[in-house]
């Protein structure tokens, strides 16, 4: 039992509406559930395989879910990052090993299960490229066409191989990511295609599991949760599942919810440090980290909330200390990242060093995307392999001059 509810006005809407954002105001919707209807049992989730279908009484799908088997990804305890900026209790959620290789799959198996329960069909989404290749392979899975609308140029290659081998209809537009979802959005609003950009309330949903996984690994409600912000939609998906949790009396205090934006990217930011009441957008928003290059976060009023209201922060790091970092974490950790997804622990190092975060805390960064997704990044920090003769003389030679 659900309804739509308004984040702004609290008017609600029946749960079978197609609708993005709230006839009266404007803003966006939210899924709510009507908790006392529901029978949780904390022993009965634990019985299930832990995956984003564990938690599926705090889901909104009533049919067989499309599902790539999605969610379940490892919780690592980052220990030689964590002594060298003073943090022994720093871990790393790797969403990266998720089926297309980012968080978005857990998105998309909600929404577009969501998409069958509501007779849609065809999707539709503007994507920075995880988004794309996410929805393309769901999509897939689901029997039905996928429209995507990529800014030109600005995507990481191994998500536009991704978006096109799973057959979506791949569309690259001249613009950023900002025009690509207002051009989304009206092809979907007249056209009547299924939008699963984070503005869809159901892919959010399906996003909120990441922090319950962080919990039934972790044992408990770790200090802070630290995530790379691009439009918002994660942040706020997670802070929203947490109220889920504490209103059901399974967790009694929040973590602090800490966003990390690239510096050329970075309004949020700016609205936390300057208090701003929302968030003012930025024409030319710029960074390595291509999936968090977004000026205007639409669900950036959600995420407002979510930092403050946890007494949490936050911060923004530059394209080299995104790229120290991702080098850090698979130099010294083992774990392969994309730029953004490095964003979240270089943010924490800042935050740490800066003394913002306490030695004591119990610190989980959610590192979004996996290494592959960008390949091109990658190669231009490494030197390239030494190539030799096809002898072991010339192999010897090389290892020893090395
Ligand atoms: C690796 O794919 O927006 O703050 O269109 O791919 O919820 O937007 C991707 C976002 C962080 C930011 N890390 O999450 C898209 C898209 C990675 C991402 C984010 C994205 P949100």
């Amino acid at each position: 039992m659900y309804r739509l509810t308004c984040v702004q006005c609290g008017r609600s809407y029946p749960p079978d509406e197609i609708l993005y954002t709230c006839r009266s105001c404007g803003h966006l919707l939210f899924v709510e559930y009507d908790l006392d209807s529901l029978s949780i049992r904390r022993e009965e989730w634990d019985r299930r395989p832990i995956s984003v279908w564990r938690y599926r009484e705090l889901l909104p799908v009533t049919i067989p879910p499309v599902t790539l088997k999605e969610g379940g990804t490892p919780l690592y305890p980052l220990e030689r990052i964590g002594e060298e900026i003073g943090l022994p209790h720093l871990y790393a959620k790797h969403e990266g090993m998720n089926p297309t290789g980012s968080f978005k799959d857990r998105g998309m198996t909600v929404g577009v299960s969501m998409a069958l329960q509501l007779n849609k069909s065809t999707v539709a989404c503007a994507s920075t490229g995880n988004t794309s290749a996410s929805l393309a392979a769901y999509a897939a899975k689901a029997g039905i066409p996928a429209v995507v609308l990529l800014p030109a140029g600005k995507v990481a290659l191994g998500k536009v191989a991704q978006a096109l081998m799973h057959g979506a209809n791949v569309i690259s537009i001249r613009g950023n990511f900002d025009k690509a979802l207002e051009m989304v959005q009206e092809l979907c609003i007249s056209h009547g295609l299924y939008l699963l950009n984070s503005i869809n309330p159901f892919r959010l949903e399906g996003q909120k599991t990441i922090g319950f996984e962080v919990i039934d690994q972790l044992g408990c409600v770790p200090d802070r949760i630290v995530l790379p912000v691009g439009n918002a939609g994660n942040i706020s998906a997670v802070h929203k599942g947490l109220g889920e949790l504490h209103a059901l009396g399974l967790i009694e205090r929040y973590p602090m919810m800490t966003g990390i934006q690239a510096k050329g990217s970075s309004p949020v930011v700016r609205a936390i440090r300057e208090g701003l009441p929302e968030v003012i957008p930025e024409g030319e928003p710029e960074t390595v980290a291509t999936a968090i290059r977004i000026g205007a976060p639409v669900n950036a009023e959600k995420a407002l909330t979510a930092i403050r209201k946890t007494g949490g922060t936050a911060e923004w790091v530059t394209d080299d200390e995104i790229l120290a970092m991702q080098r850090d974490l698979a130099r010294k950790e083992g774990i392969g990242v994309e730029p953004a997804s490095a964003a979240s622990v270089a943010g924490v190092r800042k935050l740490a060093l800066e003394g913002v975060i306490d030695p004591s805390e119990r610190v989980v960064c959610v590192v979004t995307g996996h290494l592959l997704k960008d390949p091109e990044t990658v190669i231009k920090q490494c030197k390239p392999p030494t190539e030799i003769d096809a002898d072991v003389q010339s192999l010897l030679s090389t290892l020893r001059s090395c």
